[in-house]
């Protein structure tokens, strides 16, 4: 009754941007995305007869509060669907993702919970049944199990049946890096999840977003394919940039972005015109994700820490999906 898993998070290039159903995490598009080598949580999961109720540890700390119930209702949905919903767990996370201001450590949190979770309880789930679980945790974190590229299919169905994450392409297809830019910006005021339920609810310029969404991601998918990093960099950027302009049509507007964040994609910019590709992305936080290829990573660097406001960055080639022991 007792298992690890260690996933890696991911960085969506084709964004997931707003639910069609909240309560079963439900999204309105399909999203794209890398898995990260650099960005990870390592979670160890045992169910014990003796507790009256879970224990969530992260990085060694107990954690109480919103963080605690969200694990634990996440854990209730795993025990119900295994046949024991009253076994409580000892759960302890080693987290190395910086939390908040955009990265995503729910994703690689949520899916080594799942993957560490089922595997204690011996449930026999293969991995598209483990992403269905995962994206009830967090929308983003049931790309996380596998490696390479990923899509999250958002299905049709009412129940969420349907809607899970499929491989595009494995780890070794394309040997790219993803710089995260971490900046010393100030944690973000509107979390991602009320961002993108008020953005789906009052934005002007939500529809559009919606329609851009199949030809980013048949685009994006020949890329890959083809390796087109140019191409796969101009869809990934222009498609993030569409995600934040949404921000600015909701109902009060809000933005993601800080002068700083800013300062780190004219840094980006100034490089493409010196004639290295480099492409950045951006989630619901001020910080930067910069793509670009091995044989740039010198000066790629070089121009990221000149800026002032980056605290650090942390470099990822492209990651591989979940191990469960
Ligand atoms: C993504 N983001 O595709 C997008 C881009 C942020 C911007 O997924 O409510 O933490 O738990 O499903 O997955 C962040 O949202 O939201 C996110 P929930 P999640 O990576």
């Amino acid at each position: 009754m007792e298992a690890t898993a260690k996933a890696h998070t991911n960085i969506a290039l084709i964004k997931y941007w707003g639910k069609r159903n909240d309560a079963l995490i439900l999204p309105t598009n399909n999203s794209l995305s890398v898995t990260l080598d650099g960005l990870h949580t390592t979670t160890k999961v045992t169910f014990d007869t003796e507790l009256k109720k879970d224990q969530f540890q992260l990085n060694g700390e107990f954690i109480k509060g919103t963080a605690y119930d969200r694990v634990v209702k996440f854990l209730d949905l795993i025990r119900n669907q295994g046949n024991r919903p009253n076994l409580f767990a000892h759960i302890q996370s080693e987290n190395a993702v910086p939390t908040a201001a955009g990265f995503a450590s729910s994703a690689s949190g949520f899916a080594a919970l799942a993957g560490a979770a089922t595997k204690a309880l011996e449930m026999d789930i293969d991995l598209p049944a483990l992403s269905r679980i995962t994206r009830q945790g967090s929308g983003s974190a049931c790309r996380s199990i596998y490696g390479g590229f990923v899509e999250w299919q958002k299905g049709e169905r009412e129940d969420g049946t349907d809607s899970y994450a499929v491989p595009i392409a494995p780890q070794n297809h394309w040997d790219l890096r993803i710089a995260a830019v971490v900046l010393t910006a100030k944690e973000k005021d509107v979390s991602s999840r009320v961002g993108m339920k008020r953005t789906v609810d009052t934005s002007v310029f939500y529809d559009g977003w919606l329609q851009s969404i199949p030809k980013d991601l048949r685009d994006i998918k020949k890329a890959i394919t083809e390796k087109d990093f140019e191409k796969l960099g101009e869809i990934s950027e222009a498609n993030c940039l569409k995600m934040h302009a949404t921000t600015l049509g909701a109902v009060p507007p809000f933005t993601y972005w800080q002068d700083d964040t800013m300062t780190v994609m004219e840094t980006v910019q100034y490089l493409r015109k010196k004639g290295i590709p480099a492409y950045f992305t951006i989630d619901a936080g001020p910080n930067v994700k910069v793509l670009y290829t091995p044989e740039h990573e010198e000066k790629v660097l070089e121009a990221l820490k000149s800026v002032n406001a980056v605290e650090k960055v942390i470099v990822s080639k492209v990651g591989s999906g979940i191990d469960c022991q």
